[in-house]
């Protein structure tokens, strides 16, 4: 473990003497800056008229928000910190604000009854492709397979989809002049989650600490000093510009009840101030003035009156409407405000600490670089410019997982493309639920880097999309079961959209893909409780829906008609991506009943659909195909690559299992290249990874990290999109550990640079637990901790070795001349 930097540190605590310095960080877990942001004190919707595109344009506004500011989140509220000198401004957001759903003025029949009415028209549609008609097939399913939603707000008409939008932003000015300015540092440390911003001005040292604590449901904000009296502070919080509202004021409080315009969603912001020394007042307009204080801390809590509704009632407009946001708030902000500073900051630090320190990563821990001693924005330029930072490598694993702890927490929503993070009132795809492949990305790290508990919140949500998602499967394929569609909101949104673009409007798949995490949280866990009381009827129903969506041709084979792969390409009676997404979800059914030994009958039918489901196709240049005819093009380097899901995140494909096929995802990988989207080089860095090729797999972590990746760490597709961030931390998951063909396959993709190192805490499938610890590029230690005593078969290089454990026990493995044994249990 490296600790940060000898200069940094002194720099902290020369300038800080008398005063707590910043403690000695672990620079593998600190993202910082040397240089404030500017004093900008206005949103970005500005401070008078508001843009007419809401701030929906993929360019934002705000360079600093989305390349220097610091992210922290607790699930439900998240906020950055600019940690500007003259005026500290915070963006912030609540999980729950949304625009759209039932309770728009046009009321829940325009939000429900959207559905169009389109199954029969599928018999025609295969008839077409059955004549080689594929026009026809085309024109049918585009004139049929949309709806009357639109994706963007119509002028004049209330906005039925919606968007995530912003709760506002905080400022407070300081009256600290910015050009004598000394020592800054803005820090996040993200084995603590908590943001620190120190400078000196003169001789006097402030220090600015920030954290959102997950068990207290507030944000804290301490402003502390060397200098007594310090504090003359003005707190300014504007509201969502979208909405209407109240200040109310107490002494040293305020609180702002508000509603937006577009569906009356009500939401509150409390603040509250607890100044030492020197004196606070609230004025008209909202503002809390502290004055002389030796420090102050600010509580802030937010809540919407939203509730999730697994059972929604089509009828009521209100029915995602159950929370009172200003009780909640009040008694957060009650419980809270009885804490010291330190047992709030203690509470927060431990809840936290608990999930984020159960994995840690170690590469090269031996080599010594300049990168060690340079801010987050320098490092990551050196990065760029070829040099070796295994450091920054690590940091950017841990990150994704603070992203995941910080977005994710269980009782709330899932991460959305922007995580919980977004400074306007609407964003790039409505900042939404994107189900063709960015929220499954944003899970693909949360089992095996062990925060299995930072799934729930996606499983919630799919349990949100049934009732609706079964009224979507049958208008338009007339099935069982439910499924959802490209784009879905936190008001159980799975219709298709209006756009007549099939190619990402038509995703029929997008549910049964979403049903597959269901399956991997149970292999992970082994949660049988779970799997019998919530996971195993989801699984069920998006199986049925799978088998009803296929079109079993006469001449016996299932296929997927008509289906496309996401964003391009022709409208086709069997694109690779839906049978692979298919094939998962059957197989994860079969899977799941026979563990609860139920249904035995549905799962022969499984099987025989599965038996005859088109196969798998080479092409005339070695690639996978990705449609049902060879029209693939080698010099085609678009984004998506789903055709290969069977090799990444399914498991249909493998280089052992599968040789033949897993060559042809090669040529596939080879032809779309290393370039691309932040999202999309961390799926070719897992999809790389599990071709087994850890110096290819190695080379796109890199471009992830060069390309695709801004200042603070942040994914940038661009704009920033978060499905990346976790796409890179699961890809170095699945490059040091692999369990998804039946056994738990060691240092699988280790690239070669990688010589020494440690990766511990992470999770395989079978609810294991592994320390993983290599040198000389070599295999020498795995602690393998069985969390449910089932038998563990353990694959390295060309060794394997299986064994029986027990629950709860450890079991020691080595290398010993190559040979892996069992030396411990
Ligand atoms: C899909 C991708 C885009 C973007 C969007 C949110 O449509 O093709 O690149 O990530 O989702």
């Amino acid at each position: 473990m490296k600790t940060v930097s000898i200069s940094l540190l002194s720099i902290m605590l020369g300038s800080m003497q008398a005063f707590t310095p910043i403690e000695a960080q672990n620079s593998l877990y600190t993202l910082w800056f040397d240089q404030p942001n500017t004093s900008r004190s206005v949103p970005v919707w500005g401070e008078g008229e508001i843009a007419p595109d809401e701030g929906c344009t993929f360019e934002n506004k705000d360079w600093e928000w989305e390349h220097t500011s610091l992210p922290l989140g607790n699930g439900s509220i998240g906020a950055n910190i600019l940690g500007s000198i003259a005026t500290e401004r915070f963006t912030f957001n609540e999980k729950s604000l949304w625009r759209g759903g039932p309770n728009t003025s046009a009321g829940a029949d325009n939000y429900w009854n959207v559905n169009k009415s389109s199954a029969s028209v599928l018999k025609d549609i295969r008839q077409a492709f059955s004549q080689g008609n594929n026009e026809k097939a085309a024109q049918l399913t585009q004139d049929n397979f949309n709806s009357e939603v639109p994706y963007d707000p119509e002028p004049g008409k209330p906005f039925r989809f919606g968007s995530y939008t912003s709760c506002g932003e905080f400022t407070i000015t300081t009256g600290i002049p910015e050009n004598d300015i000394q020592h800054y540092v803005r820090s996040l440390s993200l084995d603590s989650a908590l943001a620190t911003v120190s400078f000196c001005n003169k001789d006097t040292a402030y220090r600015r600490e920030y954290f959102i604590s997950y068990p207290h449901q507030v944000m804290v904000a301490r402003f502390t000093a060397n200098r007594k009296g310090s504090q003359n502070l003005l707190l300014s919080y504007t509201p969502n510009p979208f909405s209407h509202g109240k200040f109310k004021r107490e002494k040293q409080d305020v609180c702002f009840d508000g509603k937006l315009d577009n569906n009356r969603m009500r939401y509150t912001v409390r603040i509250k101030a607890l100044p030492k020394g020197g004196k606070a007042w609230t004025d008209k307009q909202g503002r809390i003035h502290v004055e002389k204080a030796d420090e102050v801390m600010f509580l802030i809590a937010a809540d919407t009156d939203y509730k999730m509704n697994f059972n929604p009632d089509f009828s009521n407009p209100e029915t995602y409407v159950g929370v009172n946001p200003a009780e909640s708030t009040k008694q957060w902000i009650e419980t809270a405000s009885r804490l010291p500073f330190e047992e709030l900051k203690q509470t927060h630090c431990q809840d936290y600490a608990a999930l984020f320190n159960r994995s840690t990563l170690s590469l090269n821990p031996n080599w010594e670089t300049e990168s060690d001693r340079l801010s987050t924005p320098q490092r990551l330029a050196r990065y760029r410019t070829g040099a070796p930072d295994y450091g920054l490598e690590s940091l950017y694993y841990q990150f994704g997982r603070y992203l995941l702890i910080a977005s994710s927490r269980p009782g709330n929503l899932p991460a959305n493309l922007q995580g919980i993070w977004h400074n306007n009132v609407d964003g790039p795809w409505r900042v939404d639920y994107h189900n063709n492949i960015n929220v499954q990305m944003n899970y693909w790290p949360a089992c095996p880097t062990n925060l299995p508990e930072c799934e729930l919140p996606l499983i919630d949500f799919i349990r949100t999309l049934v009732k609706p998602g079964e009224k979507t499967a049958q208008a338009y394929f007339g099935a069982r079961g439910w499924t959802a569609s490209i784009s879905s909101n936190i008001f159980g949104f799975t219709t298709p959209l209006s756009s007549k673009d099939m190619s990402w409007n038509f995703s029929p798949v997008a549910g049964p893909w979403l049903a597959t995490h269901i399956w991997n949280y149970y292999d992970y866990t082994r949660d049988l409780d779970f799997l019998k009381d919530t996971g195993y009827e989801l699984i069920k129903s998006s199986a049925r829906f799978a088998v009803d969506y296929l079109w079993h041709k006469p001449d016996g084979t299932y296929t997927a008609a008509p289906s496309t792969s996401p964003e391009h390409g022709p409208i086709d009676e069997g694109a690779t991506f839906s049978h692979a997404v298919i094939r998962e979800i059957l197989l994860d059914a079969i899977e799941a009943s026979k563990v609860l030994n139920v249904d035995g009958d549905e799962r022969k039918e499984w099987e025989e659909v599965l038996r005859h489901m088109a196969p798998y196709r080479t092409g005339r240049y070695g690639q996978l195909m990705e449609w049902s005819k060879d029209i693939d093009d080698p010099q085609d380097s678009h984004r998506h690559v789903n055709h290969l899901f069977g090799l990444h995140p399914g498991h249909t494909i493998s280089p052992i299992t599968t040789p033949e096929l897993a060559q042809a995802a090669r040529v596939v990988l080879e032809h779309r290249g290393d370039g691309a989207t932040g999202w999309s080089m961390g799926w070719k860095l897992n999809l790389w990874a599990r071709l087994h090729d850890g110096n290819r797999a190695y080379k796109l972590y890199g471009n992830l990290l060069k390309n695709g990746t801004n200042e603070n760490l942040w994914d940038s597709h661009p704009p920033f999109q978060i499905d990346g961030n976790f796409g890179g931390t699961a890809g170095v998951t699945e490059m040091l550990l692999q369990s998804h063909a039946g056994f738990i396959h060691l240092l699988p993709a280790l690239p070669d640079v990688w010589h020494e190192g440690h990766l511990t805490g992470v999770r395989a499938r079978g609810n294991f637990t592994l320390d993983i610890y290599w040198h000389d590029n070599n295999l020498t230690q795995v602690v393998v901790h069985s969390g449910s005593g089932v038998p563990c078969r353990i694959h390295y290089k060309k060794e394997e070795i299986t064994f029986p454990t027990e629950t709860g026990k450890d079991y020691i493995l080595k290398t010993t001349n190559g040979k892996l044994q069992l030396v411990h249990k």
